[in-house]
């Protein structure tokens, strides 16, 4: 229908948010620093950390100072339309007071509040569209996930069929039906999984958010829209419904060393050719460990949005 992914159509520009407990960690694991995207610590490309290791620390990550009216205000600031933040990256660890798993921030952390609940208010409360990222496929850190463990804690084989319907669909439908309407379901790196688990992804988003939005990396082209290459910024023209993701810095998630931070200047031309093809344009900020935001970013988006928010058709 006509209302379908209108947030996404008329807003053009929005904020990407990796926010997660490797944002605690920042890229620094037993003293040692790795460079690469924040949210990949664990993987066996960076730092290789067992789940059990990255598990057992999570009650080390308390962003204390997090505040949703803040960010939101940002945003606003920035000239930006709607916000996307991570609910569960490839690490598995749920952002939000999931009821599929214990390690969540509320159960696991002694933060114990929902950020997503709160950050989804504020978006209503500040007139923002709001959506998450999920991530459907890999999950490092639950059995049967893609990349995660082969079986249980009792040696038995976890299929992903298992992986699907206790963990993954469940927490789709949570986020989908506790946290107010969505613009959009973010999904990502879609790798193996099979047709039939995509199709029951997209039903539920649309049973439950019928004005939501579900991302091209859904997998199997059953998205409503495509998402270029990270970091993609086209210097031509795109057909069809598209975006762009990218990011202030050089990492999603909060890696502590990086200051690569883009000048208002990039983010502008960036925003602007993007829009002028056709594209959405979606600029990532990656939450410290405390949850604020890194004040070079917030400066950055607030000095293109001051530019932005002169043209008001844009
Ligand atoms: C994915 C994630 O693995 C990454 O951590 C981050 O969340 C990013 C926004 O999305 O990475 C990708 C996914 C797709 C491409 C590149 C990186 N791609 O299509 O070029």
């Amino acid at each position: 229908d006509s209302a379908r992914g209108k947030i996404f159509r008329n807003g053009r520009y929005a904020m990407f948010i990796h926010f997660g407990y490797f944002s605690h960690l920042a890229n620094k694991w037993n003293g040692k620093t790795y460079y690469g995207i924040g949210e990949w610590l664990m993987n066996e490309n960076m730092a290789k950390i067992s789940v059990k290791d990255y598990m057992a620390n999570v009650g080390d990550f308390n962003p204390a100072n997090f505040n949703a009216d803040s960010i939101v205000a940002v945003a606003k600031d920035a000239g930006m339309k709607y916000i996307i933040i991570t609910s569960k990256h490839h690490d598995g660890f749920a952002m939000f007071h999931s009821k599929a798993t214990k390690f969540n921030i509320v159960d696991a952390t002694p933060f114990r509040r929902d950020p997503m609940k709160e950050l989804a208010l504020a978006c209503q409360k500040a007139g923002l569209g709001f959506g998450f990222y999920y991530s459907q496929y890999q999950d490092w850190t639950t059995p049967g996930g893609g990349g995660g463990p082969a079986t249980d804690e009792n040696g038995k084989a976890v299929s992903f069929d298992e992986y699907f319907y206790k963990r993954c669909l469940p927490e789709v439908e949570q986020i989908t039906t506790e946290y107010g309407p969505l613009a959009l379901v973010w999904f990502d790196t879609p790798g193996g999984i099979g047709k039939k688990y995509v199709e029951k992804l997209v039903e539920v988003v649309h049973k439950n958010q019928p004005a939501a939005f579900v991302s091209g990396r859904v997998g199997h082209g059953l998205g409503d829209y495509s998402t270029l290459g990270d970091m993609e910024v086209p210097r031509k023209n795109v057909p069809g419904l598209w975006e762009s993701v990218d990011v202030t810095n050089d990492s999603w998630g909060y890696a502590w060393y990086d200051n690569n931070w883009k000048s208002p200047k990039t983010i502008l031309t960036n925003t602007l050719s993007t829009i002028a093809r056709g594209g959405n344009y979606m600029l990532n900020i990656g939450p410290k460990d405390d949850g604020t935001v890194a004040k070079q970013a917030a400066a950055a988006l607030r000095s293109a949005g001051s530019w932005i928010k002169r043209y008001p058709e844009i």
